[in-house]
């Protein structure tokens, strides 16, 4: 595939969302196809699956369930919206991917990790981000911008979880950038928006101008 695949991670309120359609601009205003894209979601039947997952439902979602729905929403997303995109040539910025299930349903809800790598392998067919930007920031910093986000419908499902679940959740991202640091970049997310965004943008032209393909295993 002729595209480049660039996700970004991090908890609640990191700032991937600001990031993400920062970079997206940037790169439009050098006439670089781009498609800005999210999980879950990103496709409107894999939008749905995200409205089933995130809105809060007097009947518990099982964690087995939230798993299924999130790799269900990734392999609608990647056959719909992420491969035809990559094979057009585009840069994908995908807010969120395969390493949050790691992250959420590993770190948070204890879930083992080679089982979610193998159904990652199996959702995405295979595919993996040339850059993952990890942007790090203290539970609490991320649980006060996101709550200073979330609307009046109040805190989605889960950002309801305790604290602990996020400080679980943060520490299997760094670990996870331990194990990949060619790959996953660890930024300080306590920094200006403005400052962050110059990184990532450098980074990617070095990229674009090294033209690092896609994993495919
Ligand atoms: N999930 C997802 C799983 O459990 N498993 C999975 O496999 C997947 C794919 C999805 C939820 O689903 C979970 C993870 C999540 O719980 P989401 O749509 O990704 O949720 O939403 P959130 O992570 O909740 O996204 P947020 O919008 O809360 O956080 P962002 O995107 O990290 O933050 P952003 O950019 O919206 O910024 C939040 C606020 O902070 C400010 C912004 O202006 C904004 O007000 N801000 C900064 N302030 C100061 N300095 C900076 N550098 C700032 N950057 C942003």
């Amino acid at each position: 595939m002729r595209g480049l695949l660039i996700t970004l991670e991090g908890i609640e309120g990191s700032g991937k969302t600001t990031q993400a359609s920062l970079l997206r601009d940037a790169l439009r205003s050098e006439r670089i196809p781009v498609c800005l894209t999210r999980e879950p979601g990103g496709s409107p039947m894999a939008e749905l699956i995200r409205d089933l997952i995130l809105t809060p439902r007097e009947e518990p979602l099982a964690p087995e369930s939230e798993l299924l729905l999130f790799l269900a929403a990734r392999a609608q997303h990647v056959a719909r919206t992420v491969r035809p995109a990559l094979e057009r040539g585009e840069v994908v910025v995908c807010d969120r991917f395969t390493d949050a299930t790691v992250a959420y349903q590993g770190g948070g809800r204890t879930i083992p990790e080679p089982f979610l790598r193998s159904l990652n392998r199996w959702a995405t067919g295979g595919l993996e981000p040339s850059r993952t930007y990890l942007i790090d920031v203290p539970v609490d910093v991320g649980l006060a911008r996101a709550k200073g986000r979330s609307g009046p419908a109040g805190p989605d499902r889960i950002e309801a979880e305790a604290r602990g679940f996020f400080e679980a959740v943060r520490a299997r991202y760094l670990e996870l950038a331990r194990q990949e640091p060619e790959r996953i970049v660890v930024l300080r997310g306590t920094d200006p928006e403005e400052a962050l965004a110059h990184q990532i943008r450098d980074d990617v032209h070095r990229i674009l101008s090294g033209r690092t393909p896609n994993v495919q295993r």
